[in-house]
Order: structure tokens, then sequence, then C-alpha cells
């Protein structure tokens, strides 16, 4: 018996063979033509329709402008289809690879099918078609709030569009088939994958819209050389119209080649339909094959193919400046380039799935994955967002499932962070058990679908809220999002409690999903604190994060929050509508943070002047002294490095937790800095050009005046990067020198003393930091100048009133938004004596949080220089900023 099965299967396989030999080259499979080229587009329904490509986005632009809010509506485009004749006897989809976020699709006026959810691919199949040239494709995209999609809120912008490519594919009337969660209906993976043996396995679903026939599916194995390793084979029998799940014999591999990130080995898979009756290839689907094996253990962290291996990296949002989420697709692939560069090893794809160019990316450079849905901050109890969630995971799962990069999948962002129904406690309750319950079948059923990976559900720092709402327990990886040291407390109690949560869970493995600090790259300070948004605090924050990370094996991967920057319409701050916690800036200039992650993580020997972007610099010289003692920071993974100034060394110094810190002598005019340094017998060095500006303490007369830009209640520098200007912190008047007389700093008041100065969007200026702090009730301002003509600027800006916004993402404590009765000033300005502002009424006369702008001449001709006096008639007088000019 056994044997007469045998003989006949192999009969069967000889003649299968022979067959496909004789009609290898009959090919007629799938053509995918991009679609991205000329598109009319209409916003909303008045507006006039433009000519555009895809990706696009209708919110690229007013993101970015002083009114709050976005456009979140319908926009409708249109294309005409060129269709080929011989097409007739095809089936014909539209795929779609992502738009933001309900779709309907419509062919010569008559709707064919929708899609919900912004971040996942969806196939429309074509009908109706005339194939004349007058074939038009209507697609009407909403990125309206929608109770039932997730994500509902978030601190990120919910661009609406066509953002991702758009293709017709050409298919025969039997193909492979997923119409329902997009993916190209063939599924491959590595099983039993060890150091001497793999199988791959094959399997999905076909489709015959034609005749009843005979189909033979076969795949290829091909090495990284398209040597071809394996193939196997498979016959089935199609009726019309019927759907076929098929599962492929193993492939077997004897000493894979292993997929890891320092060596991602790819094989390729060809998987081909073809019509055993005329031998023709009727379809064809190329997967990228990695063969891995992973684990995670609750102590000792993740192990690739048995070797541990801690997973370091960051999480990406997909927007670009000036693009919002229309980008294309090589700009996007460069941030995987740029996370592997650094020498990260792993990619949190957040919040939601991302272009399939991401992970092809991650496959290629070997970097690992997670993805997940944007179910964010909280959950509407609703049948339909529970079914939207279900299927968005579907379909996460099922596109981006041949990607071996993919080790997680995850579904639920700080769910608890919104808490809905919180002064009713049984009401309360019952939202929790909802969201349990949802987490649950969100488990079950990714775990069903795919039992090859990992999941995770990242949660915000209330622990014990989340173990009691019984979310922990769900998922088999437990993220947090930790920002001790930025939202509260300090950095030095990240560590400690990362140890108290290990023990408060001691059964899940854990990984820190996100943390970071906002670092806007044109703000500096000498002595940096919490919320400044300095480079400086995001180094010494990040530095305790990687010593933290590292030395806890149980921490078994950190993502930093985030690789770049990224646009978040409802945050305002010193950079309104982005949130600046990126490594890298919105057009991905690496901040000194990327460096300090690269000396930390890269093997390959690495040196950099942290510093060397940082290309316009200034300070207030000693007295009696023409250069600035500032420090540079050298970030580098050597054991030391040697500096130069101007050409001379000033010595050689350890490098200490990645960087070594020097007092730099500043000269006024252009600096050179030379960093050297000796690593495994190579010299390798750095060079920075930093031109500085020394500001006088004391002026002396005929000696050239630079001008001078002021920050008033502030300790922090400021560059203006157009101008090409520095704005150095206030100090109180010296005989002599300059400075400020009386006053006291703004404090914001409530929830905003989360921010430094005001966190408030000021209108009228990019420059917003120059106006987000104050002087309050200032006498004077006094500048010993030398004698000359000049033109004095004061820069005002009410800080205290409505409008008030208060940072949407306090994780410790979401006090609900006070509103502010504005501040009532009104104040007189006299300079040298002579009065220039009478009775400004600063919030009556300019609202609040708008920069306000008033100029004067004067002329100075003895040592008594430029005063400025301030008189208070109701309220106290304030001063924002101050600009001096010598002019001809
Ligand atoms: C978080 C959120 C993330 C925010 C981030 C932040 O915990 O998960 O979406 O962007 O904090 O910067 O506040």
């Amino acid at each position: 018996m056994k044997s007469s099965l045998s003989t006949g299967k192999s009969l069967f396989l000889l003649l299968l063979s022979s067959l496909l030999v004789l009609n290898a080259f009959a090919q007629d499979s799938r053509k995918i033509i991009n679609l991205n080229k000329d598109w009319s587009f209409q916003k909303g329904t008045n507006s006039t329709v433009e000519r555009i490509n895809l990706p696009h986005t209708w919110n690229a632009f007013d993101v970015m402008d002083d009114t709050p809010g976005y456009y979140r509506g319908i926009g409708t485009y249109k294309k005409k289809l060129v269709l080929k004749p011989e097409w007739k006897n095809k089936k014909l989809y539209l795929y779609f690879e992502g738009a933001n976020q309900v779709t309907e699709v419509f062919v010569n006026g008559k709707k064919l099918g929708s899609h919900i959810g912004g971040y996942t691919g969806f196939r429309i199949p074509l009908s109706g078609l005339k194939f004349n040239g007058t074939d038009e494709v209507s697609v009407k995209v909403d990125n309206s709030y929608n109770e039932n999609i997730a994500p509902l809120t978030a601190d990120f912008t919910f661009f609406g569009g066509l953002y991702r490519n758009v293709s017709l594919m050409v298919l025969a009337t039997a193909h492979f088939d997923d119409n329902q969660y997009g993916s190209k209906g063939v599924f491959v993976r590595g099983e039993n994958v060890s150091q001497t043996n793999a199988e791959v396995l094959v399997n999905g679903n076909l489709v015959n819209h034609g005749v009843a026939k005979k189909i033979i599916v076969t795949s290829v194995l091909t090495n990284a050389n398209g040597k071809k390793i394996n193939e196997v084979k498979f016959l089935t029998s199609a009726k019309a119209n019927q759907t076929i799940a098929f599962q492929l014999p193993k492939i077997q591999v004897v000493n894979p080649i292993l997929w890891s990130p320092d060596h991602p080995y790819l094989y390729q898979t060809t998987t081909k339909l073809i019509d055993y009756q005329t031998g023709k290839v009727v379809d064809e689907v190329k997967t990228t094959v990695g063969l891995r094996f992973f684990s995670f253990d609750v102590a000792k962290g993740f192990f690739l193919n048995s070797k541990p291996c801690k997973l370091i990296g960051a999480s990406r949002h997909q927007d670009f400046a000036g693009m919002g989420n229309a980008v294309p697709v090589d700009l996007q692939v460069k941030d995987v380039e740029l996370l592997k560069d650094m020498g990260g090893n792993f990619l949190r794809v957040a919040h939601y799935p991302q272009d399939q160019a991401i992970l092809d990316a991650c496959d290629r450079l070997g970097i690992l994955a997670s993805v997940e849905i944007p179910i964010v901050n909280e959950i509407t109890e609703s049948v339909a967002f529970t079914a939207n969630c279900k299927v968005m995971q579907l379909e996460m799962i099922k596109q981006n499932y041949n990607h071996p990069s993919v080790i997680i999948w995850a579904y639920m962002n700080e769910v608890l962070l919104r808490m809905r129904h919180a002064d009713n406690a049984e009401r309360k309750q019952q939202y929790l058990n909802n969201i349990e319950k949802l987490a649950q079948e969100l488990e079950d059923l990714t775990r069903k679908t795919d039992p090859t990976r990992y999941t995770l559900m990242s949660n915000h720092g209330d622990v014990n809220g989340y173990i009691k709402a019984g979310l922990v327990k769900i998922p088999m990886l437990v993220g947090w999002n930790l920002y001790q040291g930025w939202y509260g407390g300090k950095s030095e109690d990240f560590g400690p409690n990362l140890d108290k949560i290990h023990q408060q869970i001691p059964d899940k493995p854990i990984l820190v999903t996100e943390f970071g600090a906002d670092v806007d790259p044109r703000i500096h300070a000498f002595a940096p604190v919490r919320f400044d948004k300095s480079l400086e605090y995001g180094m010494l924050y990040h530095q305790i994060y990687i010593k933290d990370i590292l030395k806890r094996p149980f921490i078994v991967g950190a993502a930093v929050w985030n690789l770049a920057d990224f646009n978040s319409e409802t945050r305002e701050e010193t950079m309104p509508h982005v949130n600046n916690k990126g490594l890298l800036t919105l057009d991905r200039e690496p901040k000194n943070t990327f460096f300090l992650y690269k000396a930390s993580l890269q093997t390959k020997p690495f040196l950099k002047i942290g510093d060397g972007s940082w290309k316009l610099r200034s300070g207030v010289a000693n007295v009696n002294e023409n250069k600035v003692i500032q420090l540079v920071q050298v970030i580098s993974n050597t054991d030391t490095v040697e500096l130069f100034a101007n050409g001379q060394s000033l010595g050689r110094k350890a490098v200490v937790e990645s960087t070594s810190n020097w007092n730099f002598p500043f000269k006024d005019g252009v600096n050179q800095i030379k960093a050297v340094a000796i690593s495994k017998g190579i010299k390798i060095e750095d060079n920075a050009i930093i031109n500085f500006v020394v500001q006088p303490f004391n002026f002396k007369d005929g000696q050239e005046f630079k001008q001078l830009n002021i920050l008033l209640g502030s300790q922090r520098q400021f560059i203006d990067q157009q101008k090409q200007e520095v704005w150095l912190p206030n100090k109180t008047y010296e005989n002599g020198s300059w400075g400020s007389i009386g006053g006291e700093i703004f404090k914001p008041k409530g929830n905003s003393r989360q921010s430094y100065g005001s966190d408030k969007n000021i209108k009228g200026t990019t420059n917003d930091p120059i106006y987000q702090t104050q002087l309050i009730g200032l006498d004077a301002y006094q500048l010993a100048v030398p004698k000359g003509k000049y033109e004095v600027t004061l820069h005002f800006s009410e800080l205290v009133g409505t409008g008030a916004s208060n940072l949407p993402y306090n994780l410790d404590s979401l006090i609900a938004t006070n509103k502010e009765v504005p501040e009532q000033r009104i104040f007189d300005v006299f300079l040298n004596d002579k009065q220039v502002i009478e009775g400004l009424n600063l919030s009556a006369t300019y609202g609040v949080a708008n920069a306000v702008q008033k100029k004067f001449e004067c002329v100075v001709t003895d040592d008594k220089g430029i005063k400025l006096v301030f008189k208070n008639i109701k309220g106290k007088a304030v001063l924002n900023a101050l600009q001096i000019k010598q002019i001809k």
C-alpha cells in the first residue's frame, strides 16, 4: 500500500516536472502598474481642482501654521484609467497601499468598494469597465474623526489623503488571492529553524474566476545568489469561482544561512500558479525569506538564533518635514538606514503599520521589528470599533507576515491614558472591562493567525493601573513607555523604576517601548534642566537611560521615542505642532543624541564633535577678556580623545559614557576644532568650524559693537537659523556691563509648570522661544554701550491668559486645562529718558501669545549708554526679549 502510493506520487511529480520544463517560459503572470501619476484632486466640495501626483496629503501645510487644527474631511481623487483591450479577460484590481482613513472607490460612477483604517493596504476588484479610454476611477477619502475607527486621539497628526502608492493589478482569472485582508495571498515562513536545518513553508489562497481547471502550485527556494535550493509542487482542481487554501510540502534547507542583524541573509521563494492544461504560468509571487529563530526570556532577555541579542533602537513615525505623511519611499527607507547606521537593531513601527518599504528595508538591513495597530489612549465601546480593530490586526499580520524582520505584533498603546468615566466608579469599571475584553480578543486573534511571533501591548507608567485592569497578563510581552526625568521625576529614577516593574511583574519579558526627551536643536543650555528642550539636557537624559537599559539583562529591548521629530498638531511648546523627541530632526538632520547612540551601540570606531552642527555660537567674555570658555562635547566609543583648538592640542581626555567634555576657549570669529582618537591602531578624527561671537562683558569706546540679542527670563541660548542670530540669556546689570535691573522670571501656572517658560504657541513667529520666557516687573534694562547710533527692538508677548494650552501628554497627571484670565498690565517705557511707549496694554491690544515688536532708534553720546526704564500704570511691566544693533 505504502509503496504503491509513493510510486504514484513519483510518477505524478515526474509528469509535472517534464511539463514544467516544456513550458518554463510561457508566462502570463501578474502585472502591477503604478498609478501614482496625474490625478485630479479636490479638497472638500467647493475648492478648486488641482492636478497632483501621489503620494499626496491635503494636510502637508495646514498643520504648520499658527491656526489650531487641520482640515479633517473629504478629499476626492480622480483619474482616467488607460486599460488595454487584451485585459478584458483578466481580473483587474486597484491596490491602495494606504489611504487615511475611510476610502470609497468608484469606477465610472459606480461604487466598487470601500476600506476603513488609514494604515493598511487594501484591494478593490474592478468591474463595469469600458476599455475605451473613458474609464474613470474616483476615490473619496475622509479623515474626519470617527468614533469607531482607531486612532481616536494620539500625539501625532492624522494626515488625510491617498498618501501611499496606488497600483493597478492585472491578473489572470486564476491567481493568488487575499481580497479580504489585502495581502498577496502567499504566506512563507521558516519552521524548525536551527543552525543545521530549516524548513520553509509556503501556504496561501488561490482563486479561479475562470472555468474549472487543474492548477499546479509550485514554489522554488533560491539562495541569495539566485541558486535553486529546492522546489515543491502541489496539484489541485479549481472549479469556477472557487477559492482554495493551499499548503505546499515543506522545503528542506540543510545548513541554512541564518538571518541576523549582523548578517541579514535572505533567501527567496518564487511561488507560481501554473495552468495544468497549457503549462502556462498564470501568476507568480516572489517573497524574500529570512531563516531565524528567536525567543524571549524573562530574566535573560532576547535570543536570536540561540545568541543573546539586546533589542535596541527607536520608534518611527512616517511623516517628514513639509510633506506630512506623503513621503516618497526612498526617503522613508533612509530612516531605516539611519537607524542601522546608528547601531540600532530594533524598530518599533509605531503607532500603526507603515509602508511595506520600511519592513523590506528591515529585512535587508537586519533590523528586528515590532508592528502595531493604532489603538492609542482610549477605545470606543462599540461593536464597530472592535470589528474595525480586528480587521486592522488581520490586515497588519497578513500584509506583513512574510517579513523575517517582524518578531512582534502589538495592538494597544497607553490604552489607559485617557481614562473615560473617571467620575463614575461603576461605569469606569465597565469601560475597563471592555478594554480588557478587546485586548483579549485581539490577543487570541493574533496568536491564532500567527503563532510564530510574540504579542505586545505598550503601557504608560501607571504600572498598577494596567495590572489591576488585567492588561498585563494578556500579551506575551509587556512594553512600558517611561519618561522619568521628562514628564515627571528625575532621569535617575528610571533604573530603580525598571527594577520595581521587574519585581512586580516577574513573569513577563519587559521592553521599554518608549523613552525620550524633547530636544529643539535651536536651544542650548549650559545648566540644562528638564523641559528646557536643550540639546544638553537631552544628552544627559539619554546617557542615563542608555546605561540603565544596557546593564539590565531583563530589559529585553528598548526603543527611543522617537527616531525623528514628528508632526503632532495639538502640541505647542518651542516648535509648535512638532514633537521634538527625535534623535533626528523632522528633515532627518542628526542631533547630538543620535551620535550618542551611535557611540554607545556601534562597534566600529566612532568619533564626532558633538556640537559640530552648532556652527554659530556666542557667549559673554569675562571682564577684560576677549575669549569665552564653553563646553565642547566629543562623542565617541574610543577610550580617549585628544582635542585641538585652532591647531593647538588641549591634551587628551578619557571618554566617559560615550562623551568627553572640554572647556573650549572660543575666540571671536572662526574657531577650528579637531578631535583625534586612536582605536584598534587606527587614527580617526573629526573637524568642526564654529563661528563664535564674543559678546563683551564691558564695552569700550571705539570698540566695534556687534548686535546683542537677549532672552529675558531664560537661561538658554537660542539660534535663529534663518537670520543666523544667537540669542543669549539675560544677566543682571553690573557696572559698565549690561543687564536687567529688577524683575522676576515668568513661571507658568498649573499644569503648564511642566514647561520652561510658557508652552503656548506664540503667533506671528516661528522663533517661539524668543517670546516664551519673560521678566516681569523689571525696573530697567541698561547697556553701557560705546557711543554711537543704535536700533533697539523690544519683544513682548503676554504669556498669561485664555488660549492657554497645556502639554497634552503629561503622562504623570492629566490635569484638566484651567482657563486663565489674561493678565492686565499697562506700562510706559522710556529710552534714555525719552518716552517711547505710552500706556502699552499688552493683552488688550495684542491679545495673548502674540509676538509684538517695538523698534526704536537712539544716539548714545556719553558713557551712560542705553537705559530703558519701565513704569507700571497697572499690573507689572514685562519684557520677553531685547535686541540692540549699532547702525550707521
Ligand atoms: C507617549 C506616547 C507617544 C507620545 C509620547 C510623547 O507615551 O505613546 O505617542 O508621542 O509619549 O512624546 O509624549
